[in-house]
């Protein structure tokens, strides 16, 4: 079976790794957000395909869902000491060494894909992990500052802020002159299903949709595209999903949600238990819905909620 999964960061990391242990024996690809990507250093950062490659591959630190686990930080230290900033973005030593493989092959002429496949080669996800686009796109957030209005780098609004003010508009710069990368249309023209993690709808999925062909390519699949919720009982599970959701005039539900994306592209859809309430809004939307436990507090957790989503996948086929 052929699964392709359109994968932000954390949760749909996480998500992946309940994947692959309830369809051990699927194709699974993976179409990974670059939007959040930022060049620090004189490096080129890629967020959510790190947190990918790492947690699939063994690499990620588990309760931060980012960066490598034993981490150090002598470098992120002695580029402060020369007052080289930013320093509020977590850069560990570790994690250093593949922005570095990373921009020396970019700058080698390799595009973004080759890069992650090389990448990948030493951490052996289990996934074929493509990057949305081969080319450059990085969302920024248009926020009021001292009154004016001004745009930062989601890295910025994300961490540095902590999506503190409000997001006024969410914009991924690049996505109208982006391709999908190759192999992203084919992997989604084979697939026998399409899976929407929990994962960001706006910043992680949406970005992924932004990109001219893609979202016409799983609409027109002909085959099941099933979500899961990222949003809990009207609050994100983890991250602040709320705050760019609400800057697209999306209400935190998993209702809301679920109609965003639209019954055009969504087949089915998957809300936590507390969200029981809302399966007929959904239902009536067009969307096949069903309520499941959806917090991966751990691996088995994550597995069955995959399985909850084959299964519902399996069901709006027929
Ligand atoms: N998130 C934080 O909240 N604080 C950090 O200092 C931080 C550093 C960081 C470094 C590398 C990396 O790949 C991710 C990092 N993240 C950090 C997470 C990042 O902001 C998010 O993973 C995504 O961009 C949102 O999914």
């Amino acid at each position: 079976m052929r699964i392709v999964v359109l994968a932000g960061g954390i949760g749909g990391a996480r998500f992946l790794r309940g994947l692959k242990q309830a369809a051990p024996d699927a194709d699974i690809t993976v179409i990974g957000n670059t939007g959040d990507d930022i060049h620090l250093f004189g490096l080129k950062i890629c967020p959510d395909l790190d947190t990918v490659m790492y947690t699939l591959g063994g690499g990620i630190n588990e309760e931060q869902g980012w960066g490598r686990t034993d981490e150090t930080f002598a470098v992120k230290s002695e580029l402060a000491e020369y007052g080289v900033g930013p320093e509020w973005f977590g850069l560990g030593d570790r994690d250093f060494a593949t922005h570095i493989v990373r921009t020396q092959m970019l700058g080698a002429g390799y595009p973004l894909s080759a890069v992650t496949e090389a990448l990948c080669a030493r951490w052996q996800p289990g996934v074929r992990l493509l990057p949305m686009s081969d080319d450059r796109v990085e969302t920024h957030v248009a926020v009021d500052v001292d009154g004016e209005r001004k745009a930062v780098h989601f890295q910025e609004y994300w961490v540095r802020m902590r999506a503190s003010v409000e997001a006024r508009a969410v914009v991924p710069v690049g996505a109208e002159q982006a391709k999908p990368a190759p192999g992203v249309l084919e992997a989604i023209g084979s697939a026998d299903i399409v899976l929407f993690p929990p994962s960001n709808p706006v910043v992680s999925i949406g970005t992924i949709l932004a990109v001219p062909g893609i979202r016409e390519a799983i609409a027109d699949a002909g085959v099941p595209v099933v979500g899961l919720s990222p949003i809990v009982g009207d609050a994100p599970v983890r991250g602040m999903a709320d705050k760019v959701l609400a800057a697209i005039g999306v209400e935190a539900t998993a209702t809301a949600v679920a109609q965003h994306y639209g019954s055009g592209l969504l087949d089915g859809w998957l809300v936590d238990t507390v969200d029981a309430a809302a399966v007929p809004d959904i239902e009536s939307a067009g969307i096949r819905a069903r309520a499941v436990p959806l917090m991966m507090t751990d691996l088995d957790a994550s597995a069955a909620m995959a399985r909850e989503a084959l299964t519902l996948a399996g069901e709006v086929r027929a």
